[in-house]
């Protein structure tokens, strides 16, 4: 490996060991940097990897709220601000009991590099509390949001910061949140944050926009090579807004989602997640309780198996994790490499390891595509957002859905051609990792030490 790379790997493992999350990324993008590392050995004498493992800015804070039966409850609260050479940091929200610096870490740094490929002026960030939505009384979530937002505030901003949501952090959070900003702020400032309701300034679209945009980039990959969506069969985990939005895009082009995957086990509904009443009943499945999928099976008559995962099935065509990280480990890899099944199209953040990543990539009868260009139709859709409130006008579900497309085929190209030109072939992993790189390693030299 390139000298300068490995001894900064070796510096990263060293000062951040109990951060396994973020040290799992850093490894993973760093060592697919290698040919533009070799490429521009300008950078080591400006310390520009030191410097992007860093974030620019690490907020730590407490939350304190009072539960419905009146008691005190504390969280922890975080935004790590990681890299703003590109425009405002630009990242979600995860609440989740998961929640620590290294996971908020790791976010943020696949942040930077998604929303650099995306080709639009936004920084990457990502914050988040160990808050658990779950069971929580819309009362309960309010007072959380606004206790969150009471520290939140100070450290974000239109041109600043503009948070979205993530796990746990949905439609109902954002609204809450976005209430208490504005009351502190006294202006309808909505450009600070993304993922709003239509009605308080957010973009149509914005909720299935992950999903939407991550088929759209899976057609580019069997556009090349010559195959067609539709009649394909596919196996998602997950079903919050990125894997519904996914049934949802993949029924509209006439393809179908026959297996879905949840907490407590996966459906196998062979003729499709794909109508109006299927779809809705996700919903409402949903928001009555995240934790099961089991009621699908049970309404629609299909198979549901408790406790465990659908990776290794061979009766579908491509296989779409939209859950959440390492969802993927070696032992799933090599099912899914058993299985015949040519296309692993990456969507949550890191749902894979890296061991089983790799091993995925090596094999020749498959395509891999990588989640932090898969996924990034969703921040694509929360920057147009924020383009729409700096103009105050809203944008058709029409005109958003054109612009979504444009980006995520620009993506796919931009990652395809950087691959080629640095002589790795058809590695959309790479591809995308040192497309995003270069713009953020650009933008850096440009404005000199910082
Ligand atoms: O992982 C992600 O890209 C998000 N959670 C969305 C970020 C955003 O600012 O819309």
């Amino acid at each position: 490996m390139n000298a300068y790379l490995a001894s900064v790997l070796e510096n990263v493992k060293a000062k951040n060991a109990n951060e396994p999350e973020f040290l799992q990324t850093v490894e993973e993008v760093l060592t697919s940097l290698e040919p533009a590392i070799n490429a521009h050995p300008e950078y080591e004498k400006v310390k520009l990897l030191e410097r992007m493992v860093e974030p620019e800015r690490t907020v730590e804070f407490r939350v304190t709220w009072l539960d419905d039966k009146g008691d005190y409850q504390v969280n922890r609260g975080y935004r790590v601000q990681y890299n703003g050479a590109l425009g405002p940091y630009k990242g979600g929200l995860r609440f989740d009991p998961s929640v620590n610096l290294s996971i908020i870490k790791f976010l943020g740094f696949e942040q930077v590099y998604k929303d650099a490929l995306t080709g639009l002026p936004i920084g990457g960030a990502k914050g988040g509390s160990d808050f658990d939505p779950r069971g929580r009384s819309d009362g309960e979530v309010m007072r959380f949001c606004q206790a969150f937002m009471t520290e939140l505030y100070r450290h974000i901003g239109q041109d600043i910061d503009c948070p979205a949501g993530d796990l746990g952090c949905g439609g109902r959070e954002i609204g809450y949140l976005y209430g208490q900003y504005r009351r502190l702020v006294g202006a309808s400032e909505f450009g600070a944050l993304s993922g709003k309701s239509v009605t308080s300034g957010g973009s149509i679209l914005r909720p299935e926009a992950t999903g939407y945009g991550a088929v759209y980039y899976l057609c580019e990959v069997l556009k090349h090579d010559g195959e067609d969506i539709k009649g394909k069969r596919i196996g998602v985990s997950g079903y919050g807004n990125v894997g519904w939005g996914i049934m949802k895009k993949a029924a509209e082009l006439g393809a179908k989602v026959t297996y879905m995957a949840g907490p407590d086990g996966y459906v196998h509904d062979p003729d499709g997640i794909d109508t109006d009443e299927k779809l809705n009943f996700i919903l409402e499945m949903r928001a009555k309780d995240p934790m099961h999928c089991k009621p699908y099976a049970d309404k629609f008559g299909c198979e549901f198996v408790a406790g465990t995962k659908h990776w290794g099935h061979k009766d579908v065509d491509i296989y779409m994790p939209a859950a959440t990280q390492n969802d993927v480990n070696m032992e799933w890899a090599k099912k899914i490499a058993e299985s015949g099944v040519k296309y692993y199209i990456e969507v949550a953040n890191m749902p894979t390891t890296n061991d089983a990543l790799e091993f995925l990539k090596k094999q020749k009868h498959m395509v891999v595509a990588p989640s932090k260009a898969v996924n990034a139709g969703g921040v694509s859709v929360s920057e147009l957002e924020m383009a729409q409130n700096a103009e105050r006008l809203y944008w058709t579900a029409e005109e958003v859905d054109k612009k979504l497309h444009g980006i995520m085929k620009n993506i796919y190209a931009s990652s395809v051609e950087v691959a080629e030109r640095y002589g790795l072939g058809y590695d959309l992993v790479a591809g995308a990792n040192i497309a995003g790189f270069q713009r953020v390693a650009d933008a850096m030299m440009a404005q000199g030490i910082f």
